[in-house]
């Protein structure tokens, strides 16, 4: 019996802790860096309709902020706000394209989101 609730317990703080269950969705995961490249993978290459999250594991606040979209005479389809150390920011999903985007905090940081036509699409090969 006090294996039962051992295993209980590990089990409870594995899911409190956002384990592996919470990673079986698709969402593609870019994590925010204080040095180069800055956004890891710099290039991130995702399928339309794949949830992109961008995670800041970082002592610093960073933005994720659509770029050239003013420019261009396109709506900006994302701009985090300000996220905070330890916090993160999701995009449900994108039509395809490039969508170039930068810190608004550090200009010097940039990446690159490629979203390609179609569910099927490898992220990654
Ligand atoms: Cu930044």
């Amino acid at each position: 019996m006090n294996r039962v609730r051992i295993v209980t317990i590990v089990l409870g703080i594995g899911a409190a802790a956002g384990g592996p269950a919470l990673d079986l969705s698709p969402t593609t995961q870019i994590l925010m860096e204080n040095g180069s490249p800055y956004y890891v993978p710099a290039t991130a290459t995702v399928a339309s309709g794949t949830p992109i999250r961008w995670e800041n594991p970082t002592p610093t606040h960073h933005t994720v902020t659509h770029s050239d979209c003013m420019k261009e005479e396109r709506p900006c389809l994302f701009d985090s706000g300000t996220v905070a150390p330890g916090g993160h920011f999701t995009v449900p999903g994108l039509p395809a394209g490039r969508y170039p985007y930068h810190c608004g905090i550090h200009p010097i940081m940039r990446g690159l989101l490629v979203v390609t036509d179609g569910p099927s699409t490898p992220s990654q090969l």
